[in-house]
């Protein structure tokens, strides 16, 4: 059953590549990298480290509390994503 080994292995590549797509990096790297004190919200001051993420901040702070959740970031990213994908359309 070599056929179904190689497949797997190709499909495991494919989800990869598709995990690492966008700007290289996943969300939720990207917030672990702006969030400085860990403490699991990225701040107006930590964002200001991404003009990109300073841009968008009161669009990506969905709840409006002033800081930016992972989960919130994650949404802002993938909604992107579709924007990007409708725009090539
Ligand atoms: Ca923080
Ligand atoms: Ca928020």
């Amino acid at each position: 059953m070599m056929l179904k080994k190689t497949l797997m292995a190709a499909l495991l590549v494919a989800a990869g590549t598709a995990f690492a797509a966008d700007d290289g990096q996943s969300a939720q790297e990207k917030f672990q990298q702006l969030d400085q004190d860990s403490d699991q919200n990225i701040s107006r001051s930590e964002a200001e480290q991404e003009q990109k993420i300073l841009d968008a901040f009161a669009e990506i702070d969905q709840d409006q509390d002033g800081v930016l959740s992972q989960n919130e970031l994650e949404e802002w990213k993938s909604q992107k994503k579709e924007e990007k994908k409708s725009e090539e359309q």
